[in-house]
């Protein structure tokens, strides 16, 4: 085997270690059992915020959190914390993104969306209990024993999931959908889709990383470091999902494909033209290499990342 493969090989056990042991840890939040201050877990909020949660998906976002905390040789479980908060948020997004009222999708992960194997208002309450829960998994003490790393990562978490980052996003692709001016499409340039991606899409990409830094307690240089990765990885995910949505199927991809252009939507790929997509997409796979430089060969497995995200076929 080359040394290439080798590395990849390396990867996807990593990737896939991380979406064992995360599923484990999000198995064992959405449990029965009850927390102090809690009355009771409704059985049926539980079983949607469980079909929600569990059960699919990549687990690039905690993978994420691990692996750049790895940099700094911090304990993996309190890792492992701070990427399942951040995972409940990635699959609140996805069921409230699927709603009738968004983009009204029934496939998700290769299964029926929440409202379908549930109803649209438990799918709604599913998605809210999985973004309290990952403020309340976040400000755990098992997540990091500093008070001060804890609130840090709370607030980070806050500003990417929120106003200024994935919803703010969110109501800039539906405005340019046109959906609150009658269904006319707005024509966006490249820059309007760079800062409306790197919200809805970006923004928690960029805090897995970043999560890593505060976890490890980095310094300023390494902090500018993994920003810089996260901001490229963020944009190249977006990219290759532009292309993916164009190029891809839907059984591998486990979600309909061919949405965007249908809808005549503002995308990487519609604005810059395939080939640049393309083009602009491996330039920020050496980007995201580039960045890493301040680790060494410790941060190979985030530079094959990088190439993962850009190459994904779901
Ligand atoms: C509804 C508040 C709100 C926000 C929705 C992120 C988002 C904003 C919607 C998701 C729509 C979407 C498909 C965006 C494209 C990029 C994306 C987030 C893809 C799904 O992420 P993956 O590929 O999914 O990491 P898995 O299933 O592997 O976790």
């Amino acid at each position: 085997m080359s040394e290439l493969n080798d590395a990849g090989a390396s990867f996807r056990q990593r990737l896939d270690s991380v979406a064992t042991d995360i599923e484990t840890l999000l198995g064992r939040l959405l449990d029965d059992t009850l927390l102090p201050e809690e009355l009771a877990r409704p059985r049926r909020l539980m079983d949607a915020m469980r079909h929600v949660a569990l059960g699919g998906g990549k687990r690039l976002r905690p993978f994420l959190v691990v692996e750049t905390a790895a940099l700094f040789d911090g304990p993996r479980a309190r890792a492992l914390m701070a990427g399942a908060a951040l995972e409940c948020v990635h699959c609140y997004s996805l069921a409230h993104d699927d709603l009738p009222a968004m983009d009204n999708d029934d496939l998700r992960r290769g299964r029926p969306t929440a409202h379908k194997a549930f109803d649209e208002a438990t799918a709604i309450l599913a998605g809210d209990g999985l973004l309290t829960l990952a403020f309340d998994i976040m400000a755990r003490p098992e997540t990091h024993p500093n008070p001060a790393v804890r609130s840090e990562l709370v607030l980070a978490l806050a500003r990417g999931a929120g106003l200024g980052g994935m919803v703010g996003g969110q109501m800039l692709d539906l405005a340019a959908e046109g959906r609150f001016d009658g269904g006319k499409i707005k024509k966006l340039a490249a820059a309007d889709v760079k800062q409306l991606q790197a919200m809805k899409t970006g923004a928690l990409l960029r805090f897995g990383c970043l999560a890593g830094a505060m976890l490890g307690e980095a310094s300023t240089t390494q902090r500018t470091a993994l920003d810089r990765y996260g901001s490229a990885l963020g944009e190249a995910f977006q990219i290759a999902d532009d292309l993916l949505d164009v190029e891809g199927d839907a059984a591998t991809v486990g979600k309909a494909t061919g949405k965007d252009a249908a809808v005549g939507k503002g995308t990487f790929v519609s604005v810059l033209g395939l080939d640049q997509a393309k083009a602009r997409l491996n330039a920020l796979v050496s980007e995201a290499e580039q960045a890493l430089a301040p680790f060494g060969s410790s941060a190979d497995v985030l530079k094959m990342a990088a190439r993962f995200v850009a190459e994904r076929k779901a």
